[in-house]
């Protein structure tokens, strides 16, 4: 007897090392019986929207595509070390009338698909500022950069086409610009942004900054750290329990409703050479130019007619040699006669009534 014991002991220890397989082997088939004869429950919930497909915002895009979105082509800002408005501010969720929380460097994001093309999404990415402290500053201050992004499958082979930095939106200074990917090197990832001292307009330079309108200012720069990505959602459907995003304390509304991205635009940034970046609203550079009294200046590049659909000339890099000499003349120029600038475009726009400060959405 003893003798089989090992065997018998083996015997037993085979049958523990085999039994929980075999165990689980039956469970799995008992499960698959009962989902079979019970109507099958579990495809039932295989079909339900799984957490990781939410859509909060109802515009087809998972919550999660928008995130991932977001984070990969996040700008690098660049702000002024002494800028008043310190660095854009973070509101109280809750709060209809924007309110500060704190100037933390938050970024507020919003992904859409673009209209009639569903392998394509708008991104942008709002920089919101306790005020405009520069020249005919006012409180707050509603700022943003756009992306236009190839979805190739997902978020990870996403490409970015095109950018674009909104500069004085929808004032007779409108110095907002577009360009291709390729030529801000963005394609994989954010570009650079520099954006103006108390103005908080958006350059792809720091040169351009320089022609902004006059008013604006890029000088002791340094990176902005963000310190949150926030996904407002859409206008019909805000997330995070945003109470302020419809708010018309400031021109926010707009700028969440409308493309950045016109056909007639992106027609205009393919025509230049890859290396231009290229103003989005050309029409408002001569009026500009009037008020300037430089017309040399404002093309950025200072050669007349050429240069009045381009922006800047531009290549891998800010300290390019595309960056001549003349334009360096122009900046210059422009620098030495802001400060009667903002007084004319003061006159101007109190004569107009309003032609320079941005328009307030409608509640
Ligand atoms: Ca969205």
């Amino acid at each position: 007897m003893e003798a089989h014991t090992p065997a018998a002991t083996q015997g037993r220890r085979s049958s523990a090392r085999f039994g929980a397989p075999s165990a689980l082997r039956l469970i799995a088939l008992s499960t698959c019986i009962l989902a079979i004869f019970a109507g099958s429950p579990l495809l039932a919930t295989e079909k339900t929207p799984a957490r990781s497909v939410q859509d909060s915002d109802h515009d087809g895009l998972s919550d999660a595509l928008e995130s991932s979105l977001l984070a990969r082509f996040s700008p690098a800002f660049m702000i002024s070390s002494t800028d008043c408005s310190i660095m854009p501010a973070q509101f109280v969720a809750e709060m209809s009338k924007p309110t500060v929380r704190a100037d933390d460097g938050t970024v507020y994001g919003q992904a859409f698909p673009r209209k009639d093309h569903p392998d394509q999404v708008e991104l942008h990415y709002y920089h919101l500022w306790r005020s405009d402290c520069g020249q005919l500053g006012h409180a707050l201050d509603a700022e943003h950069v756009a992306a236009l992004i190839q979805l190739h499958g997902d978020a990870n082979a996403a490409k970015a086409l095109y950018w674009y930095a909104a500069a004085h939106e929808d004032t007779i200074c409108d110095a907002s610009q577009v360009a291709q990917a390729e030529t801000l090197a963005a394609e994989d990832r954010g570009p650079a942004v520099w954006i103006s001292n108390g103005k908080h307009g958006s350059f792809f330079s720091r040169d351009l900054c320089a022609t902004g309108c006059g008013g604006d200012r890029c000088q002791q720069m340094q990176p902005l750290i963000v310190s949150e990505i926030v996904n407002v959602g859409e206008p019909a459907a805000p997330m995070q329990g945003i109470a302020w995003l419809l708010s018309p304390e400031w021109p926010l509304q707009q700028k969440l409703r409308r493309s950045d991205f016109t056909d007639p635009r992106l027609a205009r940034a393919d025509r230049s050479p890859k290396t231009d970046i290229v103003w989005a609203n050309p029409s408002k550079r001569p009026a500009q130019a009037a008020i300037l009294g430089v017309n040399a200046g404002l093309g950025g590049t200072a050669t007349g007619a050429e240069a009045a659909d381009t922006a800047l000339a531009t290549a891998q890099t800010d300290t390019s040699s595309a960056l001549g000499s003349a334009k360096q003349h122009a900046a210059k120029a422009l620098d030495q006669s802001s400060s009667n600038v903002w007084k004319a475009l003061r006159r101007s726009a109190e004569k107009t009534g309003g032609l320079l400060a941005p328009k307030k959405t409608q509640p």
